[in-house]
């Protein structure tokens, strides 16, 4: 169904007058900022005290379009690193769309389609397109995307710190009506963890990520993990293994949702054919764009599989970006995309993006993603402005 609201939305953007003529990209630009974080996060594989991050600028048509990518300094997350982005932006993927006229995002993920990998990449310049081909359009990102829904549910995803200190996190974050508590795990920082936690809260939303930490090998620790009433257990073994996830899966009463093990539509399709898991985690910088993300979402519809939006400690140009396409009809569970002011002290966009009791606005100022950006603060925060031209 939603594939025909879809459908009517395109025809609609494909009768726009102003549309007929296809969008040219006059001139881009590439910029690294670093943002400190309000506290470090840390993950099974890595801790971040900042976030340094991409941001691509599209310009044409009278517009700008904004994206940022959500690469790590180091490969701790997936192999892209923000070296390896930054060198594929600039040498490869800007200089093929500088000058050159594209009908709608579709080319743009079309064209990059040959080259292999590097996600992170493509989806910053993918992604600054749609906001540009929306804003060239005066729509709303949400309406060229086909979204249906208007309430958006979000979690927050606490990283691993002391026992005592992550009661404390989730009681405030339950008491601010954050749908979903998701607990950043690793071997050894477990199980106690979870008795804890449930002793005081037996009733919450409750996941785990583990960030790849495990291996068969740790099955009885993962077959523990049955008993606490998890919604989910997200990403527990390696990103390039759908192999034992398999055979966890067959193992295991919770369910398994996979993040880093699904950077494709093809990923995607062998994860469900194969029961690998049976929730995703769609983030749109990790599937390389809006064009793939939607693709993805469209499969788990037919699937009957639930996604949710993933996050990667974004500034307010990339949750702007995920609160829009969380507006799709299978974006049924809370995603990560909480409050900003959780992560930074200053955003780089002037409006906030703030939670009340659980629910995340869609921004809507002007048309693309809504937002507008805080020039002389990204100014600042910037290491690097590079312009690409024809
Ligand atoms: O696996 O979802 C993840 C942060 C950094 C790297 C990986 C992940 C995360 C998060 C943070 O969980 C989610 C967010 O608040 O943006
Ligand atoms: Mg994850």
């Amino acid at each position: 169904m939603i594939t025909v609201v879809r459908n009517f939305v395109q025809k609609e953007i494909m009768s726009n007058p102003l549309l007929r003529d296809p969008l040219v990209i006059e001139t881009a630009e590439l910029r690294l900022i670093e943002l400190p974080l309000l506290n470090p996060f840390t993950i099974s594989s890595a801790t971040m005290v900042k976030r340094v991050a991409p941001i691509v600028v599209l310009r044409g048509g009278g517009c700008e379009g904004y994206a940022e990518g959500v690469a790590d300094m180091l490969p701790d997350y997936l192999p892209e690193t923000i070296v390896s982005s930054m060198m594929m932006m600039r040498d490869v993927l800007l200089p093929a769309i500088v000058g050159k006229n594209f009908a709608n995002p579709q080319e743009i993920e079309r064209l990059f389609r040959p080259w292999r990998d590097h996600q992170m990449a493509k989806a910053a310049v993918e992604m600054a397109f749609w906001d540009l081909w929306a804003k060239v359009q005066g729509l709303l990102l949400w309406q060229v995307l086909g979204g249906t829904r208007s309430k958006i549910e979000v979690g927050v995803s606490l990283g691993i710190k002391e026992i005592s200190l992550t009661l404390q996190e989730v009681a405030r974050h339950v008491q601010q009506g954050y749908r979903r508590i998701k607990l950043k795990v690793k071997a050894g920082h477990d199980l106690k963890l979870l008795d804890a936690v449930r002793a005081e809260f037996p009733d919450i939303h409750l996941t785990v990520d583990a960030n790849c930490c495990y291996t068969l090998a740790d099955l009885p620790v993962l077959r523990s993990m049955d008993d606490y009433g998890l919604d989910y257990i997200e990403q527990p073994l390696a990103w390039n293994d759908l192999h034992d996830h398999v055979r966890l899966q067959s193992i295991l009463r919770t369910p398994i949702c996979l993040d880093e093990s699904i950077r494709t539509l093809a990923d995607c399709r062998k994860a469900l054919q194969s029961d690998a898991g049976r929730l995703i985690n769609i983030k749109v910088g990790r599937l390389g764009g809006h064009t793939v993300a939607m693709q993805v979402h469209d499969l788990c519809l037919a699937y009957d599989i639930p996604v949710w939006c993933g996050g990667m400690m974004e500034t307010g140009i990339g949750r702007a970006h995920n609160i829009h396409l969380c507006t799709l009809e299978q974006f049924s569970r809370p995603g990560d995309t909480s409050s900003s002011s959780r992560y930074f002290e200053h955003d780089v966009v002037v409006e906030r993006l703030e939670t009340s009791n659980g629910l995340m606005p869609i921004p809507a100022n002007g048309a693309g993603i809504g937002v507008t950006l805080d020039w002389d603060f990204l100014d600042s925060v910037s290491s690097s402005v590079e312009t690409i031209k024809a």
